[in-house]
């Protein structure tokens, strides 16, 4: 066996398939491998006129078919799948091999992997690809973490097959160990967000103005051309212009309302909890899916829980489809305010140095989140790499602060009506409570205090205190 191949990939189901094609059809020699070897024949029977692939039905004969350093792509089932492979390809690699793991992994699970491959000499670059199958194929937006040494090689291959807007890659390192699956379960918790927002901006058009989808989605298509243009916004659009052929309704008026939720948006909120940053926009979103799919529950409240609302009252239709857009934009920035927060917070807690801006650039093509407004967040950390809230940049401030009337009006109504805005209206208790002057977190802390000598800073003077509760009162320093 010649190695020659420049890159190889093992996995080839809907998503490594792809990718390989995609690494061929740019001029690349792909290794390609896969468990059973039916998947390998038959790439190469529809696909392999478009590059030059190495298949192999062995491992060995998949390594033994890459140049050094080898650089071999796993795109498997993520979890046990990945490990298998791993520990298969382990006694076939040497030193200073490049193994990239570019499925889902959780990046726990990329921080464990990363260190043993390290120990053995070779480079763990865990990374997350977004876009799905046809982003696979006509280019991913790919958050690669590992080392830097590796993307240096490494690098320029990926960046290669991956989206361009303006010329650019929608590829960039990331940073060390689990750094790139980390960013891309963000940007997972991020398109939960996003999606629920839009969802809540739908129902009340709905409602407010009685409107059929299919007005509705020329609602959206129309704010596609706007601050809102996005991947996810363009194909609501789509979905609810969609006419179901059996029963020649919307489409969207006979799918089952209740969502399902295949992973990332839970561990993205369970690592905002770890980290104590509060993504509320995520947790809402994912929350919300929940409920929807909390059959008893629902069955149990329909029809016996009052509302004690009032009917949403629309008199002026086109301002009320603007308080509607400006608040999703500013629930919008919101969310994404907070993902970055978390990005941040790990990158400091792992020594990672994740450029936020850098990580909206390359999300600006590809993946699910793509969107116009990424230029304005990537602007906003060059023009502060430090930045500690998004929202206060002068471009948000701004761009928020004048969308907050119509906000307010929206979450508002939507609180009389009945209807249910849960991101919409958590946004906004974010935006007032991360602004205010002071907080109710003063009575929390007396009672902790109070009741498990929790203990209190005060506010005019340092120290750390207690109250003698019990006792006769007095404070004390603890
Ligand atoms: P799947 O997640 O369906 O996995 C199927 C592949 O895993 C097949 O190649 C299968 O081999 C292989 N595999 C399994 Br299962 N167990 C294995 C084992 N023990 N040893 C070796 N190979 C094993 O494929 P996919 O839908 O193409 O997704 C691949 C990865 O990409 C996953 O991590 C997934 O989460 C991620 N993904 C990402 C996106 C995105 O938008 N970024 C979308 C979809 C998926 P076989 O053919 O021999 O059974």
């Amino acid at each position: 066996m010649t190695a020659r191949a420049q890159i190889g990939v093992t996995g080839l189901a809907v998503m490594g398939r792809n990718l390989a094609r995609n690494f061929a059809r740019h001029g690349y020699t792909v290794a390609v491998h896969n468990r059973s070897y039916g998947k390998t024949q038959s790439l190469i029977e529809e696909a392999g006129d478009e590059g030059d692939f190495v298949p192999s039905e062995s491992m060995a004969d998949f390594v033994a078919s890459l140049e050094r350093p080898r650089k071999v792509v796993i795109m498997v089932k993520a979890g046990a799948a990945t490990d298998a492979v791993i520990d298969e390809l382990l006694p076939l690699l040497e030193d200073g091999d490049i193994v990239v793991d570019a499925g889902n992994a959780h990046f726990p699970d990329t921080i464990r992997r990363e260190e043993a491959l390290r120990e053995r000499g070779l480079h763990f670059v865990g990374t997350g690809v977004s876009g799905g199958e046809e982003g696979a194929l006509l280019g991913p937006s790919i958050m690669p973490g590992g080392t830097r040494e590796s993307y240096e090689s490494l690098g320029p291959i990926l960046e290669a097959i991956s989206a361009k807007v303006d010329g650019t890659p929608c590829c960039t390192y990331v940073g060390p160990g689990g750094a790139g699956h980390f960013v891309k379960m963000v940007h997972n918790g991020i398109e939960y967000a996003d999606m629920q927002l839009i969802a809540e901006a739908y129902d009340l058009l709905k409602r407010g103005l009685g409107a059929t989808a299919a007005e509705i989605g020329q609602i959206f298509a129309e704010w596609n051309t706007g601050d809102l243009e996005s991947f996810l916004i363009e194909i609501t659009a789509d979905v609810l212009q969609h006419v179901d052929a059996e029963t020649g309704s919307a489409f969207v008026d006979i799918v089952l309302d209740q969502a399902e939720q295949k992973g990332t948006g839970r561990w993205t909120v369970q690592n905002g909890l770890d980290l104590g940053v509060p993504i509320t926009g995520i947790a809402e979103a994912t929350f919300a899916r929940a409920l929807s799919g909390g059959v008893p529950q629902r069955e149990a409240a329909r029809g016996t829980l009052p509302a004690h609302a009032t009917d949403l009252q629309v008199t002026d239709r086109a301002a009320f489809i603007e308080d509607v857009r400006q608040a999703l934009y500013a629930s919008k920035v919101v969310a994404y305010s907070q993902g970055f927060d978390q990005i941040a917070a790990a990158s400091a807690e792992h020594g990672w140095d994740v450029d936020r801006g850098a990580m909206a650039r390359i999300w600006r093509g590809g993946c699910i989140i793509r969107a116009r407004f990424l230029n304005r967040i990537t602007e906003a950390y060059e023009r502060d790499q430090q930045l500690p809230l998004l929202l206060a940049d002068e471009y948000f401030t701004d761009a928020v602060g004048n969308g907050l009337p119509a906000w307010r009006r929206v979450v508002a109504q939507a609180a009389a009506a009945g209807i249910p805005a849960p991101a919409f209206s958590s946004s906004l208790a974010y935006y007032d409570g991360v602004r205010a002057d002071r907080l109710p977190a003063a009575l929390i802390q007396a009672q902790r205090d109070f009741f498990g000598a929790h203990t209190y800073r005060r506010t005019d003077r340092e120290g750390t205190f207690h109250t003698l509760w019990s006792g006769d009162r007095t404070e004390q320093e603890a």
